[in-house]
C-alpha cells in the first residue's frame, strides 16, 4: 500500500522534476545588468524555453547541447552566430537537415530560443536503477491475466501508431482500417515493439515512461508501466530461443544508460551507464542510446551508442555476470536494421555520413562504409536487386539520395558493404525508406524537406526497373490522397508499415501540431492506388506505425 502510494507520487512528480531542472533559475539570480554582451531570459521565460528545447531539440542536439545528429549547440559556437542568424536557421531550417520551425514554434518562442541556446547548458538530475524501481508499478500481475485472448481482433494485423503530441497510442484493427483503442503513454511515444509472443506491446515515451500493453484481454490494457530516465528513444525484447517474452531493455538519452527489465512484469533488473570514451578517445558525460535490437541466433542485444561510436553486444543471458562485447564504430550512432539473413546489422552513424556494419555470429565490426550525407534509414529495406543479389537500403537526411548496400558476403562477395547503387529520391530530409518479402516495391519518404509538396510526396521504385542505369520512382502525393484541406503546419508524410500480408503500405499524414487534423493513408502496394484514409478525431499527429506481425519478426 505504501509502496504503491509512493510510486503514484514519484510517477506523478517526476514531469515535474523535470521542470524543476529547467526552471532552476527561478532560484538563481538573473545575470547582471553589467553584462549586456551575454542575452539572457527571464527565469519564466528560460523555464519555458528549456521545456521546449528538451521536447523539440534535444533529441538531435543532446541535453548537454553537444551536438550529434544537430550541431554542437554550446555557447561557445552559439555566441559566434548571434541571435539573428540562430532566429533564421530555426524558422526556415537548413538543406543539411535542420528542420524548419515557423509552423511549430511561435515568433517569440523562436527568439527566445536563440538567446536560450547562448546561455549555458545545464544538466538534468540523475536517473538511477532505484529510482526507475521506486517509479515501477505492476497494474495488472501475471497471474491475474487471461490465459486466452479474450477478444477476437486478428492481433498480428494490428498497427500501434504513435499519436506524437497527444501522448498515447492507437492501436489499429489493421483489417478493418478503425480505431480499436487509444492508450496513454508517455510524451510523444517514440517507437513500440512487441513481444516475441506477439501478445504484448512494448512502448516508450520521449519522456522515459515505458508502458507493457496487453492485447490479450478484451479491451487491450497497460499491464505495468516505469520511468526509465528522463529521455528515452529505444526499446526490444529477447527474441533467443528459450528467452521470448523473458526480458526487455530500454534505452535511455538521459540519464545515458540501458536497463534490462523483466518482460512480463517490467520489474527493472540491471541498470548499465554508458558513458565512457568515445571512438576519437576522448570523454563523453552523454554517450546517448540509440537504437537497439534483439539477436534471434544468440542471447545478445545490440545496443548502439550515439556519441561514443560504440556497438555493445549484450549478453542477457546470465545478468549478474553481465557481459558486453564493445565493437568501435563511427560516432553518432542513430537508426539501423537486419540484413534478410539477420546475421548482420547495419546502423547509422548519421553525422559521420557512414553505415556500420555489424556480424553479429562473429561479434566483429564486418565494414564502415561511406554514404552520402546523414544517412537515417529507420530500419532500412532490405531486397533482392537484379544485380546486385540481396541489397539493404538507407535515405539520407542530408542528400536527394538513397543509398543500397550489399550484404551477401558469400553469394556475392564482390559488392558486400559496399554502396552498390544510388537511387535518386524526390527530396533531401528523408526519415525512412521500406520494403517487403512480398513486395516488389521499395518506399521512400522525405517529411522534413522545408517545400511542402515534396514533404507531402513519397517515391515508390520498381525492384525489377533498378538494372536500369537511372532506375526512374513514381512519385505519389498522398498528402493530396489525405485531403486534409489547408493546414497551417506542413503536411508532412511519413514512415511507412506494410500490413501484415505486406500488400498494403501505410503511410501518416502528420500536420506537427495537434490543434489541426491529421490522418493515415492507406495505398495498394500493386497497384499504388489509394485503399482508404483512416481519419478520426482521436487519430492526433499520427507518425510511426508498427505492425505487429512485422516487428515481431523484424520484416522490413
Ligand atoms: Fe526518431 C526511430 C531518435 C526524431 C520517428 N528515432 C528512432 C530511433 C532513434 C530515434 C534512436 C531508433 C529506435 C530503435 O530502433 O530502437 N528520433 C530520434 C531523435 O533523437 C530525433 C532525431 C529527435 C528527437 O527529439 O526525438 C528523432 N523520430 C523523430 C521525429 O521527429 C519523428 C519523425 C516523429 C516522432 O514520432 O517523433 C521520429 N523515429 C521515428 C520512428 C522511428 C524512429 C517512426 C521508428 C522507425 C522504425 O521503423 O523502426
Amino acid at each position: 500500500m505504501q509502496k504503491n502510494v509512493r510510486n503514484t507520487l514519484m510517477l506523478a512528480l517526476l514531469p515535474l522534476a523535470m521542470n524543476v531542472a529547467f526552471a532552476a533559475t527561478k532560484a538563481v539570480k538573473e545575470a547582471p545588468a553589467a553584462a549586456p554582451a551575454v542575452p539572457t531570459l527571464s527565469a519564466e521565460d528560460k523555464a519555458a524555453t528549456g521545456k521546449i528545447y528538451f521536447e523539440r531539440c534535444a533529441g538531435c542536439h543532446g541535453m548537454l547541447r553537444k551536438g550529434a545528429t544537430g550541431k554542437n549547440l554550446e555557447p561557445v559556437n552559439t555566441a559566434k552566430l548571434g541571435s539573428s542568424r540562430l532566429e533564421k536557421i530555426m524558422t526556415y531550417g537548413t538543406e543539411g537537415g535542420m528542420v524548419n520551425f515557423d509552423d511549430i514554434l511561435s515568433k517569440q518562442e523562436i527568439a527566445n530560443m536563440a538567446i536560450y541556446l547562448q546561455m549555458p547548458a545545464e544538466a538534468p538530475p540523475e536517473w538511477s536503477l532505484a529510482d526507475i524501481k521506486g517509479s515501477w508499478k505492476l497494474l495488472i500481475p501475471v497471474d491475474q491475466r487471461p490465459t486466452k485472448q479474450m477478444n477476437n481482433v486478428n492481433l498480428k494485423n494490428v498497427f500501434s501508431v504513435t499519436l506524437r503530441d497527444s501522448g498515447e497510442v492507437a492501436l489499429i484493427d489493421g483489417d478493418k482500417k478503425e480505431i480499436w483503442a487509444v492508450i496513454k503513454t508517455g510524451y510523444a511515444v517514440h517507437i513500440s515493439r512487441m513481444s516475441t509472443s506477439g501478445r504484448y506491446v512494448h512502448v516508450i515515451g520521449r519522456d522515459g515512461r515505458y508502458d507493457l500493453i496487453d492485447m490479450w484481454s478484451e479491451k487491450p490494457s497497460t499491464v505495468a508501466t516505469l520511468k526509465a530516465g528522463f529521455e528515452a528513444r529505444s526499446i526490444e525484447t529477447s527474441k533467443f530461443k528459450g528467452y521470448e517474452d523473458k526480458y526487455a531493455v530500454v534505452g535511455s538519452y538521459w540519464p545515458p544508460q540501458y536497463t534490462i527489465l523483466d518482460g512480463l512484469t517490467l520489474e527493472p533488473l540491471k541498470n548499465v551507464s554508458t558513458r565512457g570514451n568515445t571512438v576519437d578517445g576522448v570523454y563523453h558525460p552523454e554517450p546517448r542510446v540509440a537504437s537497439i535490437v534483439a539477436s534471434e541466433i544468440k542471447p545478445e542485444f545490440v545496443v548502439n551508442v550515439k556519441e561514443t561510436g560504440m556497438i555493445k553486444l549484450v549478453d542477457y543471458s546470465d545478468l549478474n555476470n553481465l557481459k558486453e562485447t564493445t565493437i568501435n564504430s563511427a560516432k553518432f550512432l542513430h537508426d539501423g536494421g537486419w540484413d534478410s539473413t539477420k546475421r548482420y546489422f547495419l546502423v547509422a552513424a548519421n553525422a559521420s555520413n557512414k553505415i556500420a556494419v555489424v556480424d553479429t555470429k562473429e561479434g566483429k565490426l564486418a565494414a564502415l562504409v561511406d554514404t552520402a550525407k546523414i544517412p537515417h534509414p529507420g530500419r532500412g529495406a532490405n531486397f533482392k536487386h537484379p544485380k546486385f543479389g540481396p541489397v539493404w537500403a538507407t535515405s539520407h537526411l542530408g542528400a536527394d539520395v538513397i543509398s543500397l548496400i550489399g550484404t551477401d558476403p558469400v553469394g556475392h562477395p564482390q559488392y558486400a558493404w559496399k554502396v552498390v547503387q544510388e537511387l535518386k529520391n524526390h527530396g533531401a530530409n528523408s526519415l525512412f525508406v521500406k520494403s517487403h518479402p512480398k513486395s516488389s516495391n521499395l518506399w521512400a519518404d522525405a517529411p522534413l524537406n522545408p517545400d511542402k509538396k515534396l514533404a507531402g510526396t513519397v517515391s515508390v521504385y520498381k525492384i525489377a526497373d533498378m538494372d536500369q542505369p537511372e532506375p526512374k520512382a513514381t512519385l505519389i502525393d498522398v498528402a493530396a490522397m489525405a485531403a486534409l484541406g489547408e493546414t497551417k503546419g506542413i503536411q508532412r508524410v511519413v514512415h511507412a508499415e506494410y500490413n501484415a500480408d505486406g500488400d498494403e503500405v501505410w503511410y501518416s499524414v502528420w500536420t506537427g501540431n495537434k490543434t489541426e487534423p491529421s490522418a493515415i493513408v492507406v495505398l495498394d502496394d500493386k497497384t499504388l492506388q489509394l485503399k482508404k484514409v483512416i481519419k478520426d478525431k482521436r487519430l492526433v499527429t499520427p507518425t510511426g506505425k508498427f505492425n505487429v506481425y512485422n516487428t515481431m519478426h523484424d520484416i522490413y
